[in-house]
């Protein structure tokens, strides 16, 4: 692989007031990078989105310190895509990983057979992990992975050491040991976490992971990346139960959010970033770290097993979840912290995506993600640097050639303040909304704005063709109920 070693950027900037930046740099060297991920973590979950029950002082202070994306997009509305896209810096569509890796194999029994995907990230692809150990940096795996059976595990993907990451999407119970519960039909558990005892909680244990890499690694004197995707707030609902009468207690019946349970399970999340980030701080490596945190898909809007009837997320004001390409399912967090780099309490309102982090990441601990992988995200740092600033990049892209409770197979593009949905066969004609006064996909435009339509889902579908997109074909065995 040809790794261009570059000059980092986030050092040269003794013209910029230190006060108008998030922490000073204060190593001369590369910039260690704690990447946190949460697990269908809504957009609209966190307080400095507007949620009227979640309380996330961690994560907001963090955007506080940072700059926060308004108009940020997982590259996939499901779990294991976006994954995907996060280290390779690629569309799920060309990587032919287009859904959750459990079901990749399966074409359904719907009016449409699904495609057959991949269910594995190949090792022939580069990844953010690969090439940062390359440079030098110490790579670790803390938590979920779900990016194929074992021999596409952390460790061949790059990564030094895995903590926890498994073929598996979430865990059997977030409660010690973390397996034997009833949720999923296969024995799931969460490797690397003992010993521990009953009443243990996973996001507590990962973050404890988490901090002992940081605490080695910063003695050890070389760059290091952590990678801590956090399995929460991904079902099993299920909350500690101190937090859940806590929530209890403060739902109201003018409140949009009533699930005390999922509620728990965010307070939770933002709670362990809180005590890693403080890590940092007491280490003195603050000022020497990138910190970025996202989610890798909308809020799960469906129900749960442990609690029938009562819906896991509400991404009001945004129109579905998980699953969809409408925004709830496709509009997620971000949040980036990049000493010397980005002001403070800055929001950016440019539409990126997850394909963006990789290369970002790369730019900024002064490296280039070069041959031999074409990268489909662009660099972000000029917009970490001024959040008012254009990418000038035309469109993003979403392929979804499958089912959910929430969807038909689809596809979507955004292009500036417009966002347009096709459906691949089972579904509606064609959906045209106006974000930028219509944020919630109420009022469907596609009839009254033809020519824009027609251009936007010319583009779709040659974006489709460019990448080689797989299609969902006709069931010849389907049998309408109608
Ligand atoms: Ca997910």
């Amino acid at each position: 692989m040809n790794t261009v070693i570059m000059r980092p950027i986030a050092l040269p900037l003794a013209l910029v007031s230190a006060a108008m930046l998030s922490r000073e740099p204060v190593r001369a060297g590369p910039p260690n990078l704690l990447f946190i991920v949460a697990d269908d973590l809504g957009w609209a979950d966190l307080a400095c989105h507007g949620n009227d029950l979640h309380e996330t002082p961690n994560l907001d202070r963090l955007a506080a310190e940072g700059v926060r994306f308004t108009d940020n997009y997982a590259a996939s509305p499901v779990c294991s895509p976006t994954r995907a896209s996060f280290l390779t810096g690629r569309f799920p569509a060309r990587l032919r990983m287009t859904i959750w890796r459990e079901a990749a194999l399966e074409r359904g029994k719907r009016k449409l057979l699904e495609p057959v995907c991949l269910d594995s990230l190949p090792l022939e692809e580069t990844t953010l992990a690969e090439i940062l150990r390359g440079a030098g940096y110490h790579c670790a795996h803390i938590g979920k992975w779900h990016l194929g059976r074992a021999e596409a595990y952390p460790q061949p993907h790059g990564f030094h050491e895995n903590i926890g990451g498994t073929l598996w999407g979430a865990p059997q119970t977030f409660f010690y040991p973390f397996s034997g519960g009833q949720y999923f039909p296969d024995w799931r558990y969460v490797p690397d976490l003992e010993p521990g005892a009953p009443g243990e909680y996973l996001t507590d244990k990962l973050a404890d992971a988490a901090i002992g890499v940081i605490e080695r690694e910063s003695r050890n004197g070389r760059p290091f990346f952590v990678n801590l995707w956090f399995h929460t707030v991904h079902t099993p609902i299920e909350g500690k139960p101190d937090l859940v009468k806590r929530y209890e207690a403060k739902i109201g019946p003018d409140s949009i959010r009533k699930n005390p349970h999922y509620a728990a399970m965010v307070h939770s999340l933002d709670e362990n970033v809180g005590r890693v980030l403080a890590k940092l701080d007491e280490l003195g490596i603050a000022g020497e770290t990138i910190v970025a945190f996202t989610s890798d898909n909308g809020g799960f809007v469906n129900t749960c097993k442990l609690h029938p009837g009562l819906q896991v997320a509400d991404n009001t004001p945004l129109r579905g979840g998980k699953g969809s390409c409408h925004e709830g399912g496709i509009r997620t967090p971000l949040i980036v912290r990049a000493p010397g780099v980005t002001p403070a309490g800055a929001e950016c309102h440019e539409p990126v995506f997850s394909c963006d982090l990789m290369p970002t990441f790369l730019r900024l601990a002064g490296l280039d993600a070069g041959p031999p992988s074409p990268v489909d995200g662009v660099d972000l740092t000029p917009l970490l640097r001024d959040p008012a600033a254009t990418l000038g990049r035309e469109a993003l892209y979403f392929h979804y050639p499958h089912y959910y409770p929430t969807t038909t197979p689809v596809g979507a593009i955004r292009m500036g303040e417009w966002k347009l949905l096709e459906y691949l066969g089972d579904g509606g004609p064609p959906e045209l909304y106006r974000l930028t006064d219509d944020l919630g996909e109420t009022r469907n435009l596609a009839g009254a704005e033809p020519d824009r339509r027609d251009a936007m889902l010319a583009k779709l579908r040659a974006w489709r063709e460019s990448v080689g997109a797989q299609m969902p074909e006709p069931n010849p065995d389907f049998k309408s109920k109608k």
